[in-house]
């Protein structure tokens, strides 16, 4: 291999190491320019005998047409290069963004917050109370002494012997009574925990809606008139609500509270949301016991009551006609985004 091979092999390597036109130029020069290394060599034909020096000549210009022949072909292919190194960067404004995960407020919560603010549009203040409450407060208190029937289906998590999560609302009525002197009005909606079975109606954690009013003069037409507008402010304008006669050892009177089914009206025998009945079933309602008012200091012969306590998962199964209250606990964002 004579030097002008060894050269040119040099050259062709240098070529395809270079990866961008600044590099291949670089290259070039090096061995094409003036000061280049092919110049170096034409140089030195002057001292060659005479005869060889045509053969030289050819021999030289032979390995730059080489030469320029391996770096046009570079130049194609680095310019090719570019050309699909522009298009991957490019930056198509066109392309749709990725949507930010925006959440929104659960229905059972909307429901509790669209309860209360009604409630508060009146005159309520809301209260929040303990999940933990002595056997006191979630029975005692609430003319639910021990052995009494009423406490079987509500004493359920204990924590020790005397402490419970408690299984209704109802403990924040002692709560606030023990607190204030009436007038009282009020709302405390929290979690509640029993042993039910989980079906679609039960949880074994749900959250209720509790309400009292103590003052002088207070009657059951207050009563119905405030649970008939909180119906109509969470279903529409055209809700009734119905009492049924029912039990509860701290109302007297005590009632079961429904109201008008809002999928139907009442107007078909065929409704999924009510099977037919045409109403809804809220919750317990009532009279304060007078043992309620006394245990807390009140006197019954100059105040009078009333309380109530709405399931809040119930209240929003009417509201945006879902069939199974365990949907609200699923976390699937699939029914969340229906209702939001
Ligand atoms: C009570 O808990 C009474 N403290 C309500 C009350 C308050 C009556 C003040 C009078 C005066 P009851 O056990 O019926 O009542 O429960 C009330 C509502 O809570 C039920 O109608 C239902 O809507 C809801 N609820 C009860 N248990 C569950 C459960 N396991 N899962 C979901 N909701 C429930």
């Amino acid at each position: 291999m004579n030097d002008l091979e060894r050269l040119q092999m040099r050259f062709e390597a240098a070529v395809q190491a270079a990866r961008d036109e600044t590099a291949l130029e670089e290259v070039r020069a090096a061995f094409l320019g003036r000061s280049g290394e092919i110049n170096a060599i034409r140089r030195s034909i002057g001292r060659l005998a005479p005869a060889d020096r045509p053969s030289a000549g050819k021999a030289i210009n032979d390995t730059v047409e080489r030469m320029e022949t391996v770096l046009g072909e570079r130049q194609t292919v680095l310019a090719a290069l570019d050309v699909q190194r522009k298009l991957e960067e490019r930056i198509d404004v066109t392309f749709p963004a990725t949507q930010p995960q925006v959440g929104s407020i659960h229905p059972v919560r909307r429901v509790i917050e669209d309860a209360c603010a009604y409630f508060e549009r009146h005159g309520f203040a809301v209260v929040l109370g303990p999940e933990v409450e002595p056997a006191y407060y979630n029975f005692d208190a609430l003319n639910i002494p021990e052995g009494h029937p009423a406490r079987e289906a509500l004493d359920s998590f204990w924590i020790d012997d005397t402490l419970l999560l408690r299984p209704h609302t109802s403990p924040m009525q002692i709560r606030t009574m023990q607190l204030h002197k009436p007038p009282i009005a009020i709302v405390a909606p929290g979690k509640c925990y029993r042993r039910d079975a989980v079906d679609a109606r039960h949880l074994f954690q749900f959250h209720q809606i509790e309400g009292l009013l103590v003052a002088e003069g207070i009657h059951f037409g207050h009563l119905k008139g405030m649970l008939a507008g909180l119906c109509r402010a969470l279903y529409g304008p055209y809700q009734r609500v119905r009492f049924r006669p029912s039990f509860f050892p701290f109302t007297e009177p005590s009632a079961e509270v429904d109201t008008t089914c809002p999928k139907c009206q009442g107007k078909t025998t065929a409704c999924s949301m009510c099977g037919g009945a045409g109403w809804i079933e809220l919750g317990g309602a009532g009279m304060v016991h007078p043992n309620v008012l006394r245990e807390v200091g009140y006197d019954p012969e100059i105040v009078s009551g009333w309380a109530f306590g709405f399931g809040a998962e119930r209240l929003a199964l009417a509201r945006y006609e879902v069939d199974d209250i365990r949907r609200f606990i699923d976390s699937d964002p699939d029914f969340l985004e229906q209702l939001a």
